[in-house]
């Protein structure tokens, strides 16, 4: 049978390229551009230096610790990709939080382009001017964006119809109740050190593990998740 031809193209640019390009070629993200569904080019910003030393970064206006990163060089890399660049995202710790609902709104874009900061940050007018949109993954702090990135481009890929095969597709499912957690999962051994796998898993009495599951996932989400709901 005939697949789809549709393919998500993300271009990212960081001063790491070797960093973003390692996890590529690997598992889901690997096989995914060995389908042709996933397409990434990774560019090194220096390229779009213009003095000797590749300079990517200067003192704060203002004053201050750290180094911010130039917007030239930003400027110039994004806008030599042809006219069309997708919707530009600034991985950003003061970005719009990444949550699922906004990874399936991403995943059906045509095309991403991701960009990585490094030091204090980058100077707001790639922001304001390219312009980009600032995402993070989450309240803590990581030493760049080329993580972030990859989170966002794994996350992305998953959901591009063809990636997860039908046997993994419930996969898909696993956010569908909106903040209750998944149950816990067990394999072989029956008996591990000492710990056995709950009898009712082993009973096939499906009706019965369907309520074990469930109160099984509400319980771990009370642990876990303690406080009020979603979020
Ligand atoms: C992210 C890009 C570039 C973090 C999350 N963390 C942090 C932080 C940094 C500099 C100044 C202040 C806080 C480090 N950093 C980044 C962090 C993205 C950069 C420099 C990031 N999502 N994205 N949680």
């Amino acid at each position: 049978m005939e697949r789809s031809l549709r393919h998500v193209r993300i271009d990212v640019f960081t001063i790491f390229p070797d960093l973003v390009k390692g996890p590529l070629e690997h598992s889901l993200l690997g096989k995914a551009i060995g389908a042709g569904l996933l397409d990434v080019r990774v560019h090194d910003l220096r390229d779009w230096t213009d003095d000797p030393h590749r300079t990517v970064d200067d003192a704060p206006f203002g004053g201050g610790p750290g180094m911010v990163m130039k917007p030239d060089v930003w400027f110039r890399g994004v806008e030599s990709l042809d006219p069309d660049r997708g919707r530009v995202l600034l991985l950003s710790p003061a970005g719009r939080r990444l949550d699922q609902a906004l990874v399936r709104v991403l995943a059906g874009e045509p095309h991403l382009t991701l960009l990585c900061g490094r030091y204090e940050g980058v100077d707001e007018r790639v922001v304001e001017g390219l312009p980009a949109e600032e995402v993070s993954i989450g309240e803590y702090v990581v030493a760049g964006g080329e993580l972030p990135a990859l989170v966002v481009i794994e996350a992305v890929t998953r959901l591009v119809p063809g990636v997860i095969g039908r046997e993994e597709s419930h996969e898909q499912d696993s956010f569908s109740e909106p903040g209750l957690l998944d149950h816990p999962q067990y394999t072989r051994p029956r008996e591990f050190r000492g710990m056995k796998v709950p009898e009712v898993l082993l009973s096939g009495d499906h009706a019965e593990i369907e309520r074990w599951r469930r109160a099984a996932a509400e319980a771990k989400t009370r642990r876990n998740r303690p406080g009020p709901g979603p979020q």
